[in-house]
């Protein structure tokens, strides 16, 4: 020991630098607090769940328990950061020609914004912990490696993996951004959080595709979320219509927990909505080329499923908007160089053209399509 500074001293100064950083919520938990989290993790991947998420299912064991990604851990530091919105998610839903983005990405996005807080407080924590007491060292980590994040944050004490499987605080409801640091220094523990969903099942009762095979399991390939983001080939079809106008990933179980009533609005700028991306047009978006979608959505997570699968989403939308004026977005994009994108165009032009005129498209089109996936789009649209 160097100093008076005890390691309770420490603690406490570490949530103080958090908060000054940005954090909403800290807690403190021991890496083998996760062992249940863990079996029912492998049973996840067993059942196939994750649809195409090879990374999720590649080396459990560094995600199951924290010891196995790092050996001389000691200690798992969760963070939260609210971004609670400004507004009710659920609204846009009622405004077909018009796009929703999951409140999660309509601003900057968040693994960049949250990991170089998570690098600032690290950084003080090695410095004060060598400083005060003993040499440390320490990782950190924000949905950028095998952590099980929302288990970690329970036993932390930062809320419970509600019904929807999301972590649920009585603070800030379904809204808060998890990050973790893991460190070779010894801090004391937070008392777990335990589950408050009670007899509540409005969440799985609310999900569009119904993804819930039961509480507290999701099923991602149904999950509106990984169809939008995760899944790089079409969409497929027995989901289209349920994802309505939903762009790119989904808030209706978030948004539909009750715990929200005690929600606030996230104090973060970056994370905040940019207004283009409350409520964009289908229209707008449709017409996006590679250079301006990447404009539109520099610093935005939207980025990252690229411009193809981004129109493929939008085509669901336009598809599911009622309104004929949108069928000239989807006549356009047949002669999209992407095979995706033609493909989701198919399909809009057919749910909102007459069913003659969709067949006269057909027959010019087919005669001169090459793509396989195309041409079965074709076939089942008849
Ligand atoms: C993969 C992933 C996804 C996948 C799968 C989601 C999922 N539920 O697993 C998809 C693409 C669908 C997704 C969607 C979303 N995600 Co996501 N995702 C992740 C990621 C990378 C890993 C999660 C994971 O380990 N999944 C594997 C399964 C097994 O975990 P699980 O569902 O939690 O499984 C538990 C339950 O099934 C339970 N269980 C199983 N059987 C039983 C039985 C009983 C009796 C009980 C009690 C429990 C139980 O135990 C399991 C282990 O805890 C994390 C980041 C990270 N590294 O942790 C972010 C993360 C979970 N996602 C996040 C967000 C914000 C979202 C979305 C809200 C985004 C959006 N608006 O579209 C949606 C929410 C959809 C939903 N209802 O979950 C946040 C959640 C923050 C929070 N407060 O919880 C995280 C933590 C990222 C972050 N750093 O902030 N996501
Ligand atoms: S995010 Fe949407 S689609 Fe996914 S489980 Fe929740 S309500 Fe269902």
């Amino acid at each position: 020991m160097k100093s008076n500074f005890d390691i309770d001293e420490l603690r406490t100064a570490l949530a103080q630098e958090a908060r000054a950083l940005g954090f909403d919520c800290i807690g403190i938990t021991a890496p083998g607090t996760i062992e249940r989290a863990g079996q029912h993790f492998l049973e996840f991947i067993a059942s196939g769940g994750h649809g195409d998420m090879d990374w999720l299912a590649a080396q459990p064991e560094r995600r199951i328990d924290p010891r196995g990604l790092w050996a001389d851990v000691r200690s798992v530091i969760m963070l939260g950061v609210n971004y609670g919105p400004d507004q009710d998610p659920l609204a846009i839903l009622k405004q077909r020609t018009r796009a929703a983005i999951s409140v999660y990405a309509q601003g900057d996005d968040y693994h960049d914004v949250i990991k170089k807080r998570l690098k600032a407080l690290a950084r003080w924590l090695v410095a004060a912990a060598s400083r005060e007491l003993e040499p440390c060292e320490v990782k950190v980590f924000v949905d950028t490696a095998a952590v099980m994040e929302k288990p970690l944050a329970q036993t932390a004490g930062l809320g419970w993996q509600g019904k929807h499987t999301n972590l649920v605080s009585r603070e800030f409801g379904s809204w808060l951004f998890l990050g973790a640091i893991y460190t070779t220094i010894d801090l004391s523990r937070d008392t777990a959080e335990t589950d408050h969903c009670g007899s509540c099942q409005a969440c799985l009762d609310i999900c569009p595709t119904s993804a819930f095979p039961a509480p507290y399991k999701l099923d991602a390939r149904r999950c509106i979320s990984y169809l939008t983001i995760e899944n790089k080939g079409p969409i497929p079809r027995d989901f289209r219509k349920a994802i309505g106008n939903r762009i790119y990933g989904c808030d209706d179980c978030l948004a539909a927990c009750p715990w929200n009533k005690f929600a606030q609005e996230g104090r973060e700028a970056k994370l905040a909505a940019r207004d283009e991306l409350r409520a964009p047009g289908l229209a707008d978006l449709a017409r996006l080329d590679d250079a301006a979608f990447r404009a539109l959505f520099t610093k935005s997570p939207v980025k990252r499923i690229g411009r193809d699968r981004f129109l493929r989403n939008v085509l669901i939308a336009i598809g599911n908007s009622g309104d004929v004026a949108l069928a000239e977005e989807a006549r356009r994009l047949l002669d999209d160089a992407s095979p995706l994108v033609r493909g989701a165009a198919i399909w809009a032009l057919g749910q909102l053209v007459p069913r003659d005129e969709f067949v006269a498209v057909k027959i010019a089109a087919m005669s001169t399509e090459q793509d396989n996936s195309v041409r079965e789009e074709w076939q089942a649209a008849s």
